[in-house]
């Protein structure tokens, strides 16, 4: 195919090019590239290789097209399909996926088009697409002297650490804010970890979250902090759980999450109390919760906050946080 003579494009991004319809033609990308631009006919398959990532990295890889629903695959070394994304949300028919690169460096990917599952090339989508990619590792946890940014209300994580899909909501949201102007939104929706990911994340014990007894825990995501704290200091927050779950014929027991010394869940799908959520993007609510915890020991901490997909990833739940706060009791003299 010819060249691209022209430079705007930065050096990151490759043009797709055929003949690319089998894992053995796959294409070959150049280290360092995040983003590549391609077309996709009728019955068209695309297969990518991307070679020298950090191994051990996490990564997202999406894909996004105006004019079609897209499908991505992700492949083994053999070209064995390892996963396969259609939709990422409810609202959304944007495909991704999540995972650790592999110890060779190298992630093999196929897009296709609704509703192609198997990667056989059995569809009629046709147009252009991004496909993009980000791997990235985690911050070592620093400890903080006390919890920072309970808030939220510095509009952003600082003082947390955060994996999946996390964002920072206004009342714009539908619910909330309880404390001041802004809370913390995790979800199930979008890019969201494996329960093994948000397992090392949080520091729990590999197997913890499906031993919650709700089914096979699929994905979420979580956010953290680590502090240190005094014996009888009272951890608290205000939390609220959404889910479209209860509007299915046989939903899935998908749950919200605390951890802090262990795990415990804040609730689950089958709440008795269920509200409609007029408002908000979700069909049901718990309405606001206080949690409380009281320090026993004195010494550092990591407060650990989750939502997770149950039996499957296609039904969203989310979980707002708020008004995260560690008080101390005051000193006798
Ligand atoms: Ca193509
Ligand atoms: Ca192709
Ligand atoms: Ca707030
Ligand atoms: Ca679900």
């Amino acid at each position: 195919m010819a060249e691209n003579s022209s430079s705007s494009q930065p050096a990151s991004t490759v043009t797709e090019s055929e003949p690319n319809n089998s894992f053995a033609t796959k294409q070959s990308l150049p280290s360092g590239i995040s983003t590549v631009n391609g077309q996709l006919s009728s019955s068209d398959l695309d297969f990518f290789t991307i070679s020298g990532l950090n191994s051990e990295s996490l990564f997202t890889v999406e894909v996004n097209s105006d004019t079609f629903d897209p499908v991505l695959g992700l492949l083994d070394r053999s070209g064995d399909i390892l996963s396969v994304s259609d939709d990422s949300a409810n609202n959304s028919v944007i495909p991704i996926l999540t995972g650790i690169v592999p110890t060779n460096g190298k992630l093999n990917l196929a897009v296709s088009g609704f509703m192609d599952k198997n990667l056989v090339g059995d569809h009629f989508q046709s147009g252009s697409y991004t496909l993009s990619l980000k791997s990235f590792t985690l911050p070592e946890p620093s400890v903080n002297p006390t919890i920072i940014n309970g808030s939220f209300e510095s509009s952003d994580f600082t003082g947390w650490t955060i994996i999946g899909s996390t964002s920072i909501q206004t009342s714009a949201f539908g619910s909330g804010p309880i404390e001041r102007t802004s809370q913390a939104l995790l979800s199930t929706a979008g890019a969201t970890f494996s329960d093994k990911i948000l397992e090392t994340f949080l520091e729990l014990k590999a197997g913890s979250l499906d031993n919650i007894g709700n089914g096979d825990v699929i994905q979420g995501s979580a956010i953290r902090q680590t502090f240190t704290a005094n014996a009888g200091d009272i951890l608290t927050f205000n939390w609220n759980f959404f889910t479209n779950e209860g509007a299915q014929v046989f939903p899935f027991n998908d749950f919200s999450f605390v951890s802090i010394s262990s795990l415990s869940e804040l609730v689950d799908v089958m709440f008795s109390s269920s509200v409609t959520s007029l408002t908000t993007q979700f069909f049901e609510e718990t309405g606001f919760q206080t949690f409380s915890f009281t320090i026993p020991i004195g010494g550092t901490y990591t407060l650990g906050l989750g939502v997770v997909d149950v039996g499957d990833n296609t039904i969203d739940s989310g979980l707002l946080v708020d008004n995260v706060t560690l008080t101390s009791i005051p000193s006798t003299i």
